[in-house]
């Protein structure tokens, strides 16, 4: 027996239960049967968490002050919270670091703790129990409505991950929108209603923002000091850090924006970053809010008649299909996912990606929201930037490490799939069907972007032409080999092919002039 397991053997502190920034939720399992008179709780800002991509300055400010805000509301319900500040002199760094401090001073009995959401983290989890010499506890993250091993059953012999089929298992398995077996309104999917462009309106309601109390004034200075060349400002800071202020955000977003969500889910609009999107995410990844609670209010609304069918099935199948099946595959790849590259894109990021300093004013918008706000939408992160990076062939690795670091709700579960697999297929096919590749049209059609820009949208080559019209042919023509046989891409490709050969010069002589300004760093 080591010395540390006699001694804890003797101690009266039955489990030190450690809990990560991203498990902010009373319903942990690793609390699930806590008790105030035996157990303590450890709670820790890292800097090898806050470092280990140059987060956006509001998402770290978010996840602190809420773990400390949560440290709170553990106090406050009689737990003994030992609780570590980034600027503590004695902070080690690291989690193990800090786990070893408290097992040190606590002397528990055993650790437990719920499984990280990213395999980085896990991994590093399953060294604990032969570092400390203690017994370690990892419980599975029972917030999540699908099992990793309930999603491999699902994959299983399947010759594709299709959402669609997932999704609806899941309608069965939690029974939203369903009529015993059939779904509600005879429709599982009522996309086909949604993907409407939008148009500015002042009489838009306004998401609700958060003023910072004294103990966010305190994280957000800590902010400022410690990582003074990361993204953003956080003088924006409006994120509710508590539970209580989330289910305000949350109510608000049923009330005032869920009616008109599914009309306006792909449309964007320079002026209006948020339309009418729930902007829920950060707070259901770090646990404020519980996704199945959430699709059942929406669900209520429906019953109720506040909101259409289109809309609250379109809301419901983001989180109970589209995350869930994220997650899923997240767990299915790992580990190497983060090293797909099918194109062999090299491509550094532009200098545009970390200013918003391009002429293109699709980009200039979202890339500038996003220094803002730490938040995109669904689309302009996957037809704007995502779409951009993949026609130019932008290295996929480095494009991940971009989107884990700029948006508040990053974490490498939800990031990974979504750039990887969805906006750069660089896993070649594994997730979706067909690369979401588009030219200028498509943003002109669901924005008003082009209205502004200095490039026309409806000249197809030449200087003044959108790029994203020659770079969108060029991108098939460059990776035809492994496309052209895509049956979802025939049609495009038989469009290219009837092509006359001048035009086509046309287009990769367009695209090779583009290419070249931006490997040079011009303006673009
Ligand atoms: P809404 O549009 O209002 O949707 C409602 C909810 O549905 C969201 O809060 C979210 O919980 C869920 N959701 C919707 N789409 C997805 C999806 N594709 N994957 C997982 N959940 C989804 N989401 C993250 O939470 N973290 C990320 O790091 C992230 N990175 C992304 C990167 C790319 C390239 C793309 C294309 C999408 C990414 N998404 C990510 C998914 C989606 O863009 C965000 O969940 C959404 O924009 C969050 O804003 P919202 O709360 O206003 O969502
Ligand atoms: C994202 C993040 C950051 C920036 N900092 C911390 C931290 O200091 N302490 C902490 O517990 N969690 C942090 N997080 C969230 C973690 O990265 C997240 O909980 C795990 O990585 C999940 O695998
Ligand atoms: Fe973007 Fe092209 Fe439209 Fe300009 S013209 S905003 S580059 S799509």
């Amino acid at each position: 027996m080591k010395p540390t397991q006699m001694l804890s053997m003797m101690s009266s502190t039955r489990n030190l239960i450690f809990i990560l920034g991203d498990q902010l939720s009373p319903a942990v399992s690793s609390l699930e049967d806590a008790d105030p008179g035996l157990d303590v709780i450890l709670m820790c800002e890292v800097m090898e968490e806050a470092s280990y991509v140059q987060h956006h300055k509001l998402k770290i400010a978010l996840i602190f002050s809420a773990m400390r805000h949560f440290a709170d509301e553990l106090r406050n319900n009689g737990f003994d919270v030992r609780y570590t500040m980034l600027d503590d002199p004695d902070n080690s760094g690291s989690f193990a670091g800090e786990l070893k401090r408290a097992v040190a001073t606590v002397l528990p009995q055993r650790v437990v703790a719920t499984e990280a959401s990213e395999w980085r983290v896990l991994e590093a989890m399953n060294a604990w129990q032969s570092a400390i010499g203690l017994p370690v506890e990892i419980r599975t993250d029972s917030r999540f409505l699908c099992s990793k091993a309930d999603f491999k059953t699902w994959s299983a012999g399947r010759r594709s991950l299709t959402m669609e089929y997932f999704y609806r298992e899941m309608r069965r398995r939690t029974g939203l929108l369903m009529n015993g077996t059939d779904p509600e309104a005879n429709r599982w999917n009522f996309d086909a209603d949604n993907r409407k462009p939008a148009k500015p309106d002042l009489f838009r309601p306004k998401h609700k923002g958060f003023t910072p109390d004294e103990m966010t004034r305190d994280v957000l200075a800590l902010v400022e000091k410690k990582f003074p060349k990361n993204m953003g400002s956080t003088s924006r800071f409006s994120f509710a850090v508590t539970r209580a202020d989330a289910e305000k955000a949350a109510d608000a977003f049923i009330r005032d924006f869920l009616p008109a969500f599914g009309e306006t889910q792909d449309a964007m609009l320079t002026e209006e970053p948020f339309l009418n999107h729930a902007l829920l995410s950060f707070y259901i990844n770090i646990g404020l809010l519980d996704p199945l609670s959430l699709c059942r209010a929406a669900e209520r609304a429906y019953f109720e008649g506040h909101a259409p069918i289109a809309s609250v099935e379109g809301f419901i199948r983001q989180i109970i299909g589209w995350r869930e099946y994220i997650r899923g595959i997240y767990w299915l790849a790992m580990p190497g996912y983060e090293q797909s590259n099918t194109f062999d894109a090299h491509r550094p990021l532009p200098d545009f990606f970390w200013t918003g300093d391009t002429e293109m004013v699709c980009l200039s918008t979202v890339i500038t929201q996003t220094i803002t706000h730490a938040y995109a939408h669904h689309i302009q992160r996957l037809m704007v930037v995502g779409n951009f990076s993949m026609l130019v062939g932008l290295d996929p690795h480095a494009v991940h490490e971009w989107y884990l670091a700029v948006y508040a709700d990053a974490f490498e579960w939800v990031e990974l799939p979504n750039v990887i697999g969805m906006s750069q297929f660089a896993d070649g096919g594994f997730m979706a069907s067909k690369p979401y590749a588009a030219s200028g049209a498509y943003i002109a059609r669901m924005s008003n972007y082009c209205e502004t820009c200095r490039y026309d949208v409806t000249q197809k080559t030449g200087n003044n032409a959108c790029p994203l019209n020659a770079l969108y042919w060029d991108f098939l023509d460059r990776n035809a080999e492994q496309l052209s046989k895509n049956h979802r891409l025939a049609q495009t490709y038989s469009t290219w092919h009837r092509m006359d050969a001048e035009k086509k010069q046309a287009y990769r002589k367009s695209a090779a002039a583009f290419l070249q300004r931006l490997d040079d760093g011009a303006p673009v």
